[in-house]
């Protein structure tokens, strides 16, 4: 049976580093897209290179023409601008509506067929814009960021509590941005969740409110700290966690931006929500009990995402 292919629509520094995460964990074939001539060959070349000695069998590509993602099995995208400090997700939405009008028509003529993760920011508006421009199933079209938002709390957390970061589950709800949800009650350490943590002494009520803001602020902590960009590491691999999720069929529980039509009482909305990724794409929506004070947090996230994709709608009225 052939490879799977794997499309990277934007070759920066997320997209470079989702080739190599591909290529190590033998994936499939990569083609990285961009249309910065040489940066996506580039960086093809040069991973491609890295394969004798790691030792994988994988095909890697650079490209600026579309005609050379067809028939990806998966499609990632991360085209556009990243954030630099003192910017918000929000103040990258005109020139990245742009970028997904085109990545959109690419995907819809070459790539069909594909499951689509868009990491592009900000996040909910561009993946919601992503799926009207390319027209694709909305359980094929979804976005990347709880992964990564709950891999942060989960780091936090294993640091606060000294323990492995694999006995720590945590899950992030709503927007990714400033009022996402870190789901405090439906995260555990080994399945005790953080409350009874709290009421065991293992820490304390202000320490485990410091962490949920941490959490909240964690990308922009890292644009601080870099000063020339945004995070790529763990936004890769939480991208791959999905892509792998789909390739494999593993009906993986992910928190990602997913098209909710029905559940936690919206109509056909992108926002974070826990999911099974399979086969079938996002294969179902788990709609949770929210206590009053998450609903509330829950629904001011909404109301955000809400305000971006009407936003966008105001710089392309044929959107929507
Ligand atoms: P960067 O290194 O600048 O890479 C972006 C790439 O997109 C560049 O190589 C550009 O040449 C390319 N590009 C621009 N326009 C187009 C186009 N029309 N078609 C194809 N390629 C194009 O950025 P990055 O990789 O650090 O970040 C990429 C995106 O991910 C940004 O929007 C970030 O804000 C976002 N991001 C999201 C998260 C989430 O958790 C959702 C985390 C970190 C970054």
């Amino acid at each position: 049976m052939a490879r799977p292919k794997i499309a990277l629509i934007g070759a920066g520094q997320i997209g470079g580093t989702l080739a190599h995460l591909a290529a190590l964990k033998e994936l499939g074939d990569v083609v990285l897209f961009d249309i910065a001539e040489g940066t996506p060959q580039g960086k093809a070349l040069d991973i491609a290179e890295a394969g004798p000695s790691e030792g994988f069998d994988a095909s890697l590509k650079g490209t600026t023409d579309y005609a050379d993602i067809a028939g990806a099995d998966v499609c990632i995208v991360t085209a556009g601008v990243p954030r630099k400090p003192g910017m918000s997700r929000d103040d990258l939405l005109g020139i990245n509506l742009k970028v997904m009008k085109s990545v959109g028509e690419g995907i819809k003529t070459h790539a069909p067929n594909a499951f689509v993760i868009c990491i592009t920011n900000p996040l909910d508006a561009m993946v919601w814009a992503l799926r009207e421009y390319s027209g694709l199933p909305h359980n094929m079209v979804c976005g990347m960021a709880g992964v990564l938002d709950s891999a942060r709390f989960r780091h936090f957390l294993s640091l606060e509590f000294e323990v492995s970061m694999k006995d720590v589950t945590a899950f992030v709800l709503g927007g990714h941005g400033d009022t996402m949800v870190p789901s405090v009650r439906y995260s555990t350490v080994a399945g005790i969740p953080l409350p009874d943590l709290v009421e065991m002494g293992w820490t304390t009520q202000e320490k485990l409110d410091a962490i949920v803001q941490r959490t909240r602020d964690g990308g922009a902590e890292i644009v601080g700290l870099l000063g020339n960009g945004s995070a790529y590491y763990a936004p890769a691999t939480s991208a791959i966690e999905m892509a792998e999720a789909y390739l494999k069929d593993q009906k993986r529980v992910l928190p990602c931006a997913a098209n909710v039509d029905g559940a936690y009482g919206l109509k056909g909305m992108y926002v974070g929500v826990p999911t099974v990724i399979g086969a079938g794409g996002i294969e179902r929506v788990i709609e949770i009990s929210l206590s009053k004070d998450e609903k509330a947090m829950f629904e001011k996230s909404v109301d955000a995402v809400k305000g971006l994709v009407e936003a966008c709608k105001g710089i392309d009225g044929g959107l929507g």
